[in-house]
């Protein structure tokens, strides 16, 4: 058992002035008796002249300030940052390993139009990023593989992935496809070393995925993220106690979480470009740039984070979502991608046992506008048929008149439920729902596209179906 996370019970024994992150040490270390912390300054760190709100939340973290810029806290906690390296190249890589050292790219081919949705590390030395036009990859880059990728398959490496990571601890929190937080300040009693079981992960994910991944640990979500940046590709960072005025000093401040693309060209207007320089800035200028944001800042530059994870609550919607290959105009062709979408969607809640109140259908023309409409529902649905039923009418009323050719076309259900009330005067037949659940039968046993509406089924000519996962669309949306 770990000691160094029972010092900060006040039954220990410990002085109360001592303070772990000052002494320097790791977080397995045993405590040096007797080392006294820096005074307290509660309100130092609002020198601006309003320190209410910030030092509430100071205060609230029980910190204490060791330095200028370094408040500290007293109860340590455990998290472990985990991101699987250039994921949906990755796994083309371990299908084809004649990929392997290759540059990469992901999300088409090189003149179709579209971005990239990741590429290897190999390509990312010529400056092709996740998001790059793939016309422009192929500029920087003409001799690399492009691939448009077969997002089932992510998917399924994902679950798996998030399978291993929940043998570990209840909190984890599923950030993305690939990338998840884990705490392990609940289950401390349970593990000797936490730097052991990070690595333990580590090893289990590339060798049972067979994927790479990068992992950091430090005491809390932002510091946690950033070791892992710096560990990437494929290492292992951990955060020590003491460390993060040095390691964060030199960082850029695009890596901080919520500085994005505007707020930087506001600070770099200022002279602001590394996290140090950020630090000279006082609260009240931050808050007069960024409004509310700027507390969050000021506390996240330096490190302090008290975000506890969302461990997996309750989806909140469903959303099923395709860019065509080329725009089209065809209605059918439209309504066939609907209805498999609406069949896709349908499945999900089933198989999540949810029912939506809400249905939406969404539409982007080809000058990029996009529209909406949604209904709402005495009666949720999951049913296949109900689903599309209503979409296709949301659809026609939204497409209808429209002289544009649709680039994208998606459903979502929402204001999730999990169990449908009847009530007295709702007119309600079971015909819908055993269909459904026949069609679910069937397909378990032999594979998506063996059941497929006429309609669907126009959708065989242009894509390739996988026989057990269906049609592999080009941008299939994976949300939630
Ligand atoms: N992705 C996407 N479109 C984007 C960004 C990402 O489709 N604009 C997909 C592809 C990525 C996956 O999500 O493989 C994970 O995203 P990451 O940001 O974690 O990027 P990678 O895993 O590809 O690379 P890294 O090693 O930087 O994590
Ligand atoms: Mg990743």
């Amino acid at each position: 058992m770990s000691r160094g996370l029972l010092w900060w019970s006040r039954s220990s024994g410990v002085p109360r002035g001592y303070d772990p992150l000052v002494a320097g040490r790791g977080f397995d270390a045993p405590p040096e008796k007797g080392r006294q912390g820096a005074k307290r300054t509660l309100e130092g760190g609002t020198r601006s002249g309003s320190p209410s709100k910030l030092a509430l939340i100071v205060r609230k973290q029980n910190m204490r300030k060791s330095e200028e810029n370094f408040p500290v806290f007293r109860k340590r906690r455990y998290v472990v940052h985990v991101d699987l390296d250039a994921f949906f190249a990755s796994v083309e890589v371990l299908l084809n390993p004649e990929l392997k050292g290759k540059p990469l790219v992901v999300g088409g081919l090189p003149h179709e139009r579209g971005v990239a949705s990741t590429c290897s590390y190999e390509a990312r030395k010529y400056g092709v990023h996740s998001g790059m036009p793939l016309r422009q990859c192929y500029k920087l880059c003409p001799r690399a593989v492009f691939v448009r990728g077969n997002y089932h398959l992510y998917q399924a490496f994902s679950e798996k992935f998030f399978r291993l990571l929940h043998e570990y601890t209840p909190d984890v929190e599923e950030a993305s496809l690939d990338e998840a937080y884990l705490e392990f300040t609940r289950c401390r009693h349970l593990y000797s070393s936490f730097s052991e079981v990070a690595k333990e992960i580590k090893c289990r994910v590339e060798k049972e995925l067979g994927l790479g991944v990068s992992v950091g640990a430090a005491s809390n979500k932002i510091l946690a993220k950033l070791a892992t940046k710096k560990a990437k590709p494929g290492g292992f960072f951990e955060l020590q106690p003491g460390e993060e005025e040095e390691f964060l000093r030199e960082l850029d401040i695009s890596e901080i979480p919520g500085i994005g693309p505007k707020a930087q060209v506001m600070l770099r207007l200022l002279n602001v470009h590394k996290i140090a320089d950020l630090w000279k800035l006082q609260l009240g200028t931050l808050r007069s740039l960024f409004g509310v944001m700027g507390d969050e800042l000021y506390l996240l530059s330096r490190g302090m984070d008290c975000r506890s994870l969302a461990v997996e609550g309750k989806p909140k919607s469903f959303s099923r979502e395709a860019t065509f290959l080329q725009d089209i105009w065809d209605r059918d062709l439209l309504l066939a991608h609907l209805a498999y979408l609406c069949d896709r969607l349908a499945l999900t809640l089933r198989q999540e046992k949810y029912y939506a109140r809400v249905i939406e259908v969404k539409a982007r023309y080809s000058d990029f506008k996009t529209v909406s409409r949604r209904r709402v529902l005495s009666l949720p649905v999951q049913e296949t048929n109900r689903i599309y039923r209503l979409a296709e009418e949301l659809f026609l009323e939204l497409w209808e008149g429209s002289r544009l050719a649709l680039r994208l076309v998606g459903v979502k259900g929402s204001e999730l439920v999990e169990a449908r009330h009847l009530s007295l005067f709702e007119i309600y037949s079971e015909r819908e729902e055993r269909l459904s659940q026949a069609l679910d039968r069937v397909r378990g046993k032999y594979g998506f596209n063996a059941l497929l509406t006429v309609r669907e089924k126009m959708l065989s000519g242009v894509y390739d179906e996988d026989r057990g996962r269906g049609f592999i669309l080009k941008t299939a949306s994976l949300t939630r």
